[in-house]
């Protein structure tokens, strides 16, 4: 039949998109995925849990003003998924306001750990810890968020020697632009720092203490460079950082993946420390239905997958739903890029 393009990637034939993958729930929205797979060998996401909150769309993501988190979990990738109950709401979250995004978590010595970012009472935006016994919870949070924490998005990286980092941040409504010198800057503007010629907004990483509810040092920037050895640009849209920000290691070479946010793509750099700098590779994921992007990319049995989201059951860009689909390596360890539509 007749194809049109309705944007950048959208393969749209008579019969509506061709999505490369089918949505892994349909019982409630979920976005933000980020897959683990504990010490019982199972398959667990700690996602978004979106909702219907009536807010009205705008730049700043008011729309996402979800209130909870539940967790999937599945015994092999397209087996079975079950949607486990409530982990953790923000009533029991004492310093939060609104808006409990993308989640991600960790397992240490018998105890496992959300971590979650919410707007508090001043609607500034920090990053809390909750605690179980269970994978999937029930979490009790911490009474305050982590000290020395802002803005969103965070991933906590197990490097292969024990230690755990945190990446974090987000920019336009993830506030990050108003966290230039560490401190919180009201009047900042909403959006970026607007010097498109000046080297954008960069991720940040802190080091986890031991007993990983707080950090082990102060946040410091994540050099993102391109081919050159040059930072990127805040006019570079297609490859600067938005958010998103996770982590993993491959042999030697640590990968820092991200949301390039308002272009949309999923897209990655490469290192040889946690720290950095990681110079730009090349895109992981092409524009999906919705306007955000947001991934995880985790090796389960020898096979790497990307767990992302699209609005494929919805139609509504607050209203997501979670995939998988396996990645591919190429020898030299670049990834071949995927499309969301077949
Ligand atoms: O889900 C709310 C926000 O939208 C996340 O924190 C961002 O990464 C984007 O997916």
């Amino acid at each position: 039949g007749a194809v049109a393009c309705s944007q950048a990637s959208t393969i749209e034939t008579e019969a509506g998109p061709q999505f490369r993958d089918e949505p892994l729930v349909s019982e409630i929205y979920t976005a933000d995925p980020s897959t683990h797979v504990w010490e019982d060998g199972r398959i667990y996401i700690y996602a978004s849990h979106d909702i219907e909150s009536g807010i009205p769309e705008d730049d700043l993501g008011s729309h996402f003003a979800m209130r909870d988190y539940q967790v999937l979990s599945m015994d092999r990738v397209g087996g079975p998924v079950t949607v486990h109950p409530v982990a953790l709401d923000i009533a029991n979250v004492p310093w939060a306001g609104r808006q409990m995004w993308a989640p991600d978590a960790a397992y240490k010595d018998g105890t496992y750990y959300l971590y979650f970012p919410a707007k508090d009472k001043e609607d500034i935006f920090r990053i809390g810890v909750a605690t179980s016994t269970s994978p999937v919870g029930p979490f009790t949070a911490q009474p305050q968020p982590i000290q020395g924490s802002y803005s969103m998005d965070p991933n906590v990286f197990r490097d292969s020697d024990g230690t755990h980092y945190m990446y974090f941040g987000g920019i336009w409504g993830g506030q990050l632009q108003r966290w230039q010198n560490g401190v919180y800057d009201p009047n900042g503007t909403v959006d970026d720092l607007r010097q498109p010629d000046q080297p954008a907004i960069m991720p940040r990483i802190a080091r986890m203490a031991d007993n990983m509810l707080e950090f082990a040092e102060t946040p410091r920037e994540v050099m993102l460079l391109d081919e050159e050895g040059n930072p990127l640009l805040g006019g570079d849209n297609a490859r600067r950082f938005f958010e998103g920000a996770w982590v993993f290691k491959r042999g030697d070479t640590y990968y820092f993946t991200y949301s390039t946010g308002d272009t949309h793509y999923i897209v990655y750099a490469t290192g040889t420390s946690p720290y950095g700098p990681f110079t730009y590779r090349g895109r992981v994921l092409e524009p999906v239905q919705g306007w955000t992007s947001h991934h995880s990319i985790t090796e389960i049995n020898g096979q790497w997958y990307l767990s992302y989201h699209d609005t494929q059951l919805s139609g509504k860009t607050h209203l997501r739903n979670v995939k998988m689909t396996p990645l591919t390596f190429n020898e030299d360890g670049t990834i071949q890029t995927i499309n969301p539509f077949k």
